[in-house]
Order: structure tokens, then sequence, then C-alpha cells
């Protein structure tokens, strides 16, 4: 096994201009037959390579003659190569695949009754014998043949040129797209579904038929997946100026994906979960997610399929580029600041992890064994990250000038993110050479801030990372503003535009006299995707939270008075861990009364303040066990979780009157996906979860199951749940018996079952994990189900996956043993807490290696685990 390393790029030696392929579908043997029209690029080569992997060849035709083995060709594992000493010629290439054994769900493959394919990164070559690259921008005609009537919708991308019935009784549906497009994109679905029809007109006049394909009998749960389209569609063309460009666009949802959805040209491909929404099935959460995942893929057409990446090491040239644009729809559709808090929760729960462990990579990579490991919060979401610190320092209106020439240079064809970043200078006049080293350098840096008599100084710090040694000085865009005693807020940087930037190792800011005693407000808005070390007191954090203009920095405000809390107490259960004083466990020793004091006065700032429900919902939320992990060396992740629930429990007992008082007040009115009525809901759920934890505190339950009844919607009765599960466990039990007899029969919303159970804080859990495990719901084969058991459980269920004795470690291992055989992509994910093993106290570390080491052992360990192992054991 060797990894590719993007500096040894080369351009292909060959093109494939046109493909002509059909597909004469059957579950056990398809049989494709690719038409190519091949021309040489590189003179001199004679030997076209082509890539292949778990396909049954058949024959080549070399303009028209039969090709013999080992004189026109030699076949092996990984692909066919051809001798081709011409600058033209036609390929005719017949081979088989077995979909219905296709288990990895890469490729094409046949589930409950209906084909489909995936073809990101490298998955079309599990179709048939091609140039899997994406710098080989192909024109597709594809014929379906199928002899099943039941299955009603034969689709590929673009148009559809021919729908007949042949005289043998089998059907026969041809589609072309007229666009030049790379193998990833290719897409073909065969089932039965029921289908939603709207259209669109474009701003350049053009009638776009939009159709999303549902399971039967769940058309009216994708009437919110449609009109996320619409606004998507809109939204695009309002602000970046990009119209569709083809006369359809079809999506269809299935129950059977390893992500979210892929942006195939013209023909989406959903995760059923992303598309189905109906209040009484689905959450805010499932909204705003659908919205968001819809939008995503449309936004794709242009970056992505219009200009897509030369290679794969240029991922995030489209991905964080895409997330960036979806972000920016999310926050104009719904709040702007719920919309950045939960962007900010994604990079400090899980990027700031993924740059601390053993796969630290930059947002563009330089090593690669499988791709498929590469699609990461890294590339993803640093990725748009970076993007928008050039949206920031460009100004929206540069940051467009810039998307117009990217566009207007590089449209149809495959680029880097080198290009991107020139087309952003050159329409800006800018020079972003120290800038660029966001693309190349990984890890996560550290902005320290001290306040020095009459200046500011900051220093950033670029701690080495497993794959790379030596670090660069960043060009690092911070926010900065400064609170006078009074509460007042100034401007510091130079040119007063409230954003510093920090370009050297060191700089410093000089201050005014008035403001040598004041409070920084720090990296508001996360101006820049790096930590900041700044020892506040407890009362400027106070401080912050009252008199920062900020919304958005009095949240970060209480997440750092709650961190600080629970270090203290991590502390201070480490000193009684060493006195071995077992007596001591009334949460209330572990702080002074000052320290009690401060969450005394943020529940009273709240109670006389008039913010928005939302940002009081937030402010109330603990930041996360895997958040505040991050901050800890020589981690022990029970005596984290301990402290965690500690201050959990004071919150909720100091904010009782607050929440009491917030619910009394909630005026109920029937389910509205809107953003006063989510925010509302937002808070509900909040003070409900604190309510009940005050109440048990005191020996008392509260009426969870008629509330539960009454909710008419998703939103509220998983509040609800979530609240017994974390507090009463009696009516919890009661409630999720509730559940499964309603919704038992809806797969994708008992996926929400499985999450709750797999993350309940009991002993027997890995006991109800097995019994779980068989249940007619659950299947191994299928992703979602996988995520929402299993991955639950290691993501989010600290105290089972962290048992001091290991059991959690190796049932965890012992599963990933038999999925990466079905399923790696999917193992490949499920494995990412425990690669985190470097950062635990030596005890948890040895039992997490040793189940490491064991499954490292494994026969037949896929590429995907063995790239990770193999960087977390070394
Ligand atoms: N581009 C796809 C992801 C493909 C993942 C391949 N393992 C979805 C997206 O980012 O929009
Ligand atoms: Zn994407």
């Amino acid at each position: 096994l060797v990894a590719k390393r993007r500096d040894d790029y080369r351009p292909s030696d060959f093109f494939i201009d046109t493909v002509d392929i059909s597909f004469i579908l059957s579950p056990e043997n398809t049989e494709v037959c690719n038409i190519m029209e091949v021309t040489r690029n590189i003179s001199g080569c004679d030997i076209l390579k082509l890539d292949g992997e778990q396909l049954n060849f058949v024959s080549l035709m070399i303009n028209g003659r039969l090709a013999k083995e080992n004189i026109d060709y030699t076949l092996h594992e990984n692909g066919l190569d051809i001798n081709l000493d011409v600058d033209h010629a036609t390929l005719e290439i017949k081979n088989t695949i077995s979909p219905i054994n296709n288990t990895s769900l890469e490729g094409l493959y046949y589930v409950s009754g209906a084909y489909c394919t995936q073809c990101e990164a490298e998955g079309f070559r599990k179709i048939t014998y091609f140039l899997d690259r994406p710098d080989v921008l192909s024109k597709y005609r594809v014929t379906i043949i199928c002899d099943r009537p039941e299955l009603t919708y034969l689709l590929s991308n673009g148009n559809k040129l021919e729908d007949t019935l042949l005289e043998d009784g089998r059907r026969k549906v041809v589609w072309e797209d007229p666009h030049r497009k790379p193998a990833y994109l290719f897409a073909l679905v065969a089932g039965h579904f029921d289908r939603l029809e709207d259209s669109f007109t474009t701003s350049e006049g053009r009638e776009v038929l939009l159709e999303v394909f549902v399971d039967s009998g769940r058309l009216h749960q994708a009437g919110h997946a449609m009109s996320s389209l619409k606004k998507a569609m809109k939204w695009d063309e309002d602000t970046f100026g990009l119209a569709y460009d083809l006369d359809r666009y079809m999506i269809v949802a299935v129950d059977f994906f390893n992500m979210g959805a892929m942006e195939n040209k013209g023909l989406n491909v959903f995760n059923s979960k992303f598309v189905l929404a109906e209040p009484k099935s689905a959450t805010d959460e499932d909204y705003f997610n659908i919205e968001s995942i819809i939008a995503h893929e449309y936004f794709h057409n242009w970056t992505g399929n219009r200009v897509t990446c030369r290679d794969w090491f240029q991922l995030s040239l489209k991905e964080g580029l895409t997330v960036f644009r979806d972000q920016r729809f999310s926050e104009d559709m719904s709040s702007a600041l719920g919309c950045r808090i939960k962007q900010v929760k994604v990079m400090r729960e899980h990027q700031f992890a993924e740059d601390a462990g053993p796969m630290s990579h930059p947002i563009r990579p330089d090593e690669v064994l499988e791709m498929n490991n590469f699609y990461t919060v890294t590339v993803y979401d640093k990725g748009a990250e970076v993007i928008r610190m050039l949206h920031t320092l460009l100004t929206p209106a540069g940051f467009r000038r810039g998307m117009d020439l990217y566009f207007a240079r590089h449209d149809g064809q495959a680029v880097t993110c080198d290009d991107f970043v020139q087309a952003m200078e050159d329409a800006n006049d800018a020079n972003l050479s120290q800038f660029k080293l966001w693309y190349s350098q990984s890890g996560t840096p550290e902005v320290k801030l001290a306040l020095e008599q009459n200046q500011l100084r900051l220093t950033q710090t670029n701690k080495p990372t497993p794959d790379q040694a030596v670090k660069q000085a960043l060009y690092i865009p911070i926010k900065l503003s400064m609170l006078d005693e009074k509460g007042l807020e100034h401007t510091v940087d130079e040119e007063h535009l409230g954003t510093f930037v920090l370009s050297q190792e060191a700089a410093t800011i000089s201050l005014p006299e008035r403001l040598q005693h004041g409070v920084p407000v720090i990296l508001t808005d996360f101006s820049a995707p790096v930590k900041i070390d700044y020892q506040y007191t407890l009362d400027e954090i106070l401080h912050v939270l009252r008199f920062a203009q900020s919304h958005y920095a009095k949240w970060d405000a209480s997440q750092m008075l709650y961190s600080r809390l629970i270090r203290l107490a991590y502390d201070s259960n480490e000193d009684n861990d060493n006195d071995n004083n077992s007596d001591n466990n009334n949460d209330n020793n572990k702080y002074n009364a000052g320290q009690i004091q401060s969450l005394t006065n943020l529940i009273e700032y709240l109670e006389q303040a008039t913010l928005p429900d939302d940002v009081v919902a937030q402010i109330l939320c603990i930041p996360s066990f895997e958040t505040l992990a991050i901050e800890y060396t020589q981690l022990n992740p029970s005596r984290l979780q301990s402290a965690h629930q500690e201050l959990t429990l004071l919150l909720a007992r100091t904010a009782k009157d607050c929440c009491e008082r917030r619910l009394k007040e909630q005026r109920v009115l029937p389910y509205r996906y809107e953003q006063s009525e989510v925010n509302r809901r937002t808070l509900f759920a909040v003070c409900i979860r604190l309510h009940v934890l005050a109440l048990s505190q005191e020996g008392k339950g509260n009426d969870l199951l008629s509330a539960y009844a009454q909710a008419d919607n998703m939103t509220d009765k998983l509040a609800l749940l979530k609240a017994a599960q974390q507090a009463d466990i009696n009516a919890f039990d009661a409630l999720m018996i509730d559940f499964e007899e309603e919704f038992g029969h809806d797969a994708v919303v008992m996926d929400k079952w499985f999450a709750l159970h797999a993350t309940a804080p009991r002993d027997d859990i890995l006991s109800r994990l097995d019994l779980l495990q068989a249940h007619s719901q659950y299947s191994v084969k299928n992703p979602n189900k996988v995520r929402a058991l299993i991955g639950s459980f290691a993501f989010y269920n600290t105290q089972g996956f962290h048992a001091a004795d290991g059991s959690g470690y190796k049932y965890v291992v012992d599963f990933l043993m038999k999925l990466d055989a079905i399923n790696p992509q999917v193992a490949s994910r499920i494995i990412t807490p425990l690669l985190q093993m470097n950062r635990y106290e030596s005890t948890y570390k040895s039992l997490i290696e040793s189940q490491l080491s064991r499954l490292f052992t494994q026969k037949n360990l896929s590429k995907d685990l063995f790239e990770k192992l193999s960087k977390t054991l070394a």
C-alpha cells in the first residue's frame, strides 16, 4: 500500500472525450458496455492505463477489432493496461458487476429493490474500466435496459432522449448530459418511487423541471426539500449571479447511503434523512439540515461541477467553498447568529480534535492513501473558515469580484486551490501569498493575548503536528475590541475597522489610557479558526457577557465561564482522587462562593436583559464533553465527565426559577417551521432539560409523560425525551416504548430512537446495544442505523464508551472488525473517537491501544482503516 502525494501530480497521458455506456441491469449480474473515444494527450505514451476494481472483464475492442490478452492488453487487480500507440481510438469494453453483493455502497449497488450509484471519489472504477480521475472530463450518453417493469424510474444525468418498451418486454431509457464532467459525477438510479414535480424559471429565462423522488407513500414528506431547492436556486442567482444550466434537476432519496448526499450532475442522490420531513416526524434541526444540504448539493453545480478539482488533493476547492456558500445561504434563510454558533461548535468539537490527532492534515492534504478518508471536518469546515476569512479580508464585494473572475477563467476546467486564490488576488489586486499558508499548514494556531500596561500583546503559536514538524506564522484576522470599565466598547486596531491582522509571530497594539484597565473582547464571530488564550478573571468574563455589543461575544463569554468552572471542578476532583477522599462528593464543595456567584450573576443577567430566545438558549448550554476534551492533555475522561455533570447540576439549580418562568411563558402554537418558533422551541428544549434535572435533584418528578403526549411535533417530543434521558430514567423508558409504538414503522424516525438508546447513561448499556442490534429495524448494512446506534455510542456516550474496564472500547472494536468487511467507509468514520488515544491518561490510552492493535492485525483490513490505524499506532 503506497500513499499518493500531491507533488506527484502529472497530467493524464490520455483523455476520454465521449462515453457511450449501456447497462443491462440485473442484481446479480449487470452487463456494462462502455464505448469511449480516447485521445492521446502526452505524445510518446503508448499504454493507456485504465482503473478498474472488482470488475469481471468480458472483452475489449479497439477500433472495431477484438483485442487479445497479453498482446493488446493486460489485466491486473487494479485495472486494465491497453497498448495504444495512436492519437485517437475507439474502445469498446464489456464487463459485468454484481450490484447485490456490493455492500460497500460505492460504485453501483442494489439494495431494497433499487439500484443506486455513488462514484465520488473513486467509485466509477467499480462500474467500468476508466481514467477515474477528476481532470478527465467527458461527455456521457447512458443507456439503461431493465426487464423489471415495477422499476418505474430509470434515471441518469442530463436530458432524457428516449424511453421505449422493447419488443421483448424490456424497457430502455437513454440519457445524455451535454456538459463534460469527471466520472465521479456520473449517476444512475433505477427504482420505484413517488415523484414530486415543480418548476423554476431561471434569471436567464430557462424553464427547469424540478423532481424529487421518494419511496412510495412518502410524497407528503417531500415538500420541504422542494421548497428548499427553489430557495437555493434563487439565492445563488441573487448572491453570486449563478443560474442553473440544464432543463431538469432531479433529487432521489434513498435509505442506504454512505453520507449525506451527492451532487451528481442533474441527478443528486440523497440520504432520505436529508429529504423527508413533516412536523410529526422531523425536528427543527432536521428541517434546517435538509434546507442546507439541498442547497449545498445545488451550489456544487457551479463550485464543483462546472469548475471541478484537478486532483483529489484539491478537494477543499469545491468542498470548503461550497460549505461556505451553504453557510451564507442558511445565515440568510434563518438566524445568522444561530448558524454561526453551530458552525463554531463543529470546529471546536470536531475539527480541533482532528487537527490535534494522528490524522491532522492541511485543508489541502499532501499525502493520501484512501481518498474517502479525506472528506473531513478539516477539508470541509476548516476549508469553509479559510474561505470566510477571504470574504472578511476582501469584503463581500471583493469576494464576489474574485468569484466572477474565477468562473470567467475556469468554467469547464479542472483546477487547483492556487487557481482559486489567484483569481481572488487578481480581482482585488491583493497579495495573498502569506494567507495561502492556510492551505498548506495543518494544526490549530493558538493566539495568546496579554494586557500589558499600555498595550495589548498578541502572540501566535503553531505547534508541530504528526504530519509537519515545522510551522510558519499565519495571516490571522482577529476581530477585537476593548470594553472600558463602564462597559463602553472601543475598537483598538490601527484602522479601527474592528479586525486586527496578526501576521507575525507577535505584535502589539497600543492602548489609550482609558482602556488600560479594560477587558478585551476577542475573536468575535470566530473571525479565524484559532484557539484563544487570555487569562480572564471570572468577573471579566461576566463584564464581556454584560457589555459586549455582539451576541456572539456574549455567548462565547458564557462558554468561557463554563469551561473555566469545569476546569476548576476537574482539578479539584484530581486532588480528591489523589487524597482518596471519597466522602467529598458534594459538587458545591468543588466551588468557592465567588465561583458559585459567577453563575448566579450570569443567570441574573439573563433575567434582566432582553435577549432573543435563541441567544438565551445558547447561553444556557454548557460546552459539550468533546469540546472541552480538546483543552486537556493526559485527559481522564471519566473525571471530565463528572466535572461536566457537576456543573450541569449546579447550573440547573441556579437557573431553576429562570427556566420555570420561561417555561410558563411559552405560548405553544401549532407547529410551523419559522424562525421565531424555532427559537422558542430551542429555548423550551434547554429549559425543560435543566428544569427536569433541577427537580430530580430535589427528588421530585415532572410530568413529562403528559407533556410528551400533548406535543404535536418531533422537536418538542425529542426535547422531552432528552430531558428524561438525562434526569428521569423511568420516564425515559416509558416514553421510549411509546415512541417505538408510534414510529416503529418509520426507518428515518427510528434512527432518533436508536441514538437516544445508545447515548443513555446506564450501566447495562452494552447488553442494550446487543439487543438493539437484534431489533427488526436495525441492519449492519445500513449506514444510518450503524451511525445512529454504534456511532452515537462511540461519539457521545462518554460514560459507556470510556468505561474504566475498557469494555466500551472493546465493544466498538469488535463491531468494527465485522463492519470493515461490509462497509469500510462507514467503519472508518466510526473509529474516529478511538484515534484520540494519545490525548488520554495512560490507563485509558493503553486500553485503547491494545484494542486498536488487535484491530490492526485483522486479516483483509481495508485501506481506509489501515491508513488511520497505522498513523495512530505509529
Ligand atoms: N461530494 C459528496 C461527498 C462524497 C464523499 C465521498 N466519500 C457530498 C458533498 O460534499 O456534497
Ligand atoms: Zn460538498
